[in-house]
């Protein structure tokens, strides 16, 4: 029992949610509930990001005030995490009073400290980016190196970050926390952006080119770059600053009780700089302490639009909620990629993790509920458990450590594992001739029992990639709440009124 704060990226309120940021969320949803049924106190935090010149481009394209467009893009996203049960604590919005006053107070706390200097910058920026390239990372082709998209050549005053100060302390920072950035591959990618020089960061923008930002406290021509007040929202929803406090510049030694350092800030591979170089020395600057963990995952790759004979040209999941419902979609985007790695969406992977719900959790929620039943009037027997305790042991361990160590597929498996052995515990015990004969009453007791004991087990195993399907499987089980993992010991079941109800994973007509 601890707490445990999370973060996912804020998205950009200049385009619509997709599947990128929807397996994101999703991550972040899973790991929410995981910790809340381990009894944690969670903060699961998620947003968007309103500000900076994308927005004021796409806003005015749109004949909007990027206001507006902000307000728009943020129901949207609402809406869509309500869709797929995303169960965020916060939505933040980098456009809420306090977040500015935040930012603010984060900004003086840096010129304070003597980190900030006004200098000229000449440099290549790219507005899909919201960051400025150097001359090679552009190469000859001038492009942006992440997206291809265009460069513009820009000198201007602007505000710097003496980020260069903090390159040894980032480097140590890393090399002694081989866990810190997580996957490895990330990690040493960083380490390898480290080995050059750092340069010192540009962190404002004149309001004659960019109006859309947040005006830097002590010189309101300029506004906050992006990246820094879209990063500095980790902090705003921790409560670590106090804007009113620190208004006159009081209260940054009398740390506020607040919810930072946050355990896991998690993000794709592609904004991993910002939030392992850039972030962490800022929050050096100001004196707050680093958060625990980044986890940058890989990225599903949508490109091959191979015609499936089953689905059609279905290239994005999302768009099989309707048919398959929205927890056989989270389960696919959880188990389907490893962690931290690249995963290409398929129709026909799709089908297979479905099929692999259907046939062996629920077939073996269906066949046990029918069988409680027809053989026992619909009443869990009250008999000790008698088997599967060994399995049922070793998955809940081997998903514990998997989950603990963000190996999310390989928990998910565990879990399916001890389905698996379910279902084959059933054919060996045979509980249909056990109930042809008088003699075999006992250990037909015995056998609906420790099935209806591993179905509340798989329900809390599963509940955090399946909240809806799991909490139906619960209530068929009789059951108010789907127990806690501290609960799962000892837990009886027995006495308990079961409904069968329809397939938990119906079978899908693809015609
Ligand atoms: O970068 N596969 O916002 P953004 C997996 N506002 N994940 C993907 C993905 C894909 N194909 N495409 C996008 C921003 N994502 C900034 C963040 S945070 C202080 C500011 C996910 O709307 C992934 O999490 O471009 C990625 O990092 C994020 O969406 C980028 O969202």
């Amino acid at each position: 029992m601890g707490s445990f704060y999370l973060s996912t990226p804020i998205y950009y309120a200049s385009g619509e949610p997709h599947l990128g940021h929807a397996y994101t969320t999703i991550l972040a949803d899973v790991l929410a509930r995981y910790h809340r049924r381990a009894g944690d106190d969670v903060l699961f935090l998620t947003g968007t990001d309103d500000h900076g010149q994308k927005i004021q481009e796409v806003a005015e394209e749109q004949g909007l005030t990027p206001l507006e467009l902000c307000d728009r893009m943020a129901e949207r996203f609402q809406a869509a995490w309500d869709d797929l049960g995303i169960s965020n604590d916060r939505f933040i919005r980098t456009t809420e009073p306090e977040h500015k006053a935040v930012v603010g107070a984060l900004l003086e706390r840096l010129y304070d400290n003597g980190f900030i200097y006004e200098s000229e910058y000449v440099g290549w920026y790219s507005v899909g980016q919201e960051r400025y390239f150097t001359e090679k990372e552009i190469g000859p082709d001038r492009v942006d190196p992440i997206a291809g998209g265009p460069v513009t050549k820009i000198r201007e005053k602007n505000y710097f970050f003496k980020m260069s100060l903090f390159q040894d302390r980032l480097i140590e920072q890393i090399e002694k926390n081989p866990e810190w950035i997580v996957p490895a591959t990330r990690r040493n990618e960083v380490l390898g952006f480290l080995n050059q020089p750092l340069e010192d960061l540009s962190i404002s923008r004149p309001r004659s080119r960019i109006h859309w930002g947040i005006p830097i406290p002590w010189d309101p021509d300029q506004v906050t770059y992006v990246w820094v007040d879209a990063l500095t929202n980790y902090v705003t929803a921790s409560g670590a600053i106090d804007p009113e406090a620190t208004k006159d510049r009081r209260g940054f030694g009398d740390p506020l009780p607040s919810r930072w350092p946050c355990d896991v800030h998690l993000m794709g591979k592609d904004i991993i700089t910002t939030h392992a170089v850039y972030w962490p020395t800022l929050l050096m600057g100001a004196n707050l302490a680093l958060p625990r963990k980044i986890l940058a995952h890989g990225w599903w790759v949508v490109g091959d639009t191979k015609m499936s004979k089953s689905l059609g040209n279905v290239v994005d999941p999302l768009a099989l909620r309707d048919r398959f419902g929205t927890d056989a979609v989270r389960w696919y985007l959880m188990r389907e990629m490893v962690t931290g790695q690249d995963a290409s969406y398929t129709p026909e992977r799709f089908l297979t993790r479905y099929d692999e719900l259907r046939n062996i959790f629920g077939n073996l929620a269906h066949r046990t509920l029918s069988m409680i039943k027809r053989y026992r009037a619909g009443t869990v027997p009250a008999a000790p458990s008698g088997g599967l305790a060994v399995e049922t042991a070793a998955a809940v361990a081997a998903y514990r450590r998997a989950l603990d160590g963000y190996r999310l597929h390989e928990g998910f498996a565990a879990a399916m594992d001890l389905a698996r052995a379910a279902n084959g515990f059933v054919e060996t015990q045979e509980p249909w001739a056990l109930a042809r004969e008088p003699e075999g009453a006992d250990e037909l007791d015995r056998t609906l029992a420790t099935l209806a004991r591993t179905l509340v087990v798989l329900a809390c195993l599963f509940e955090p990639v399946m909240p809806a399907r799991a909490a139906e499987l619960g209530r068929r089980l009789g059951l108010a709440n789907i127990p806690l993992f501290e609960e799962l010991d000892g837990m009886d079941v027995s006495g308990r009124a079961v409904r069968v109800g329809t397939p938990l994973f119906p079978r899908v007509d693809l015609g």
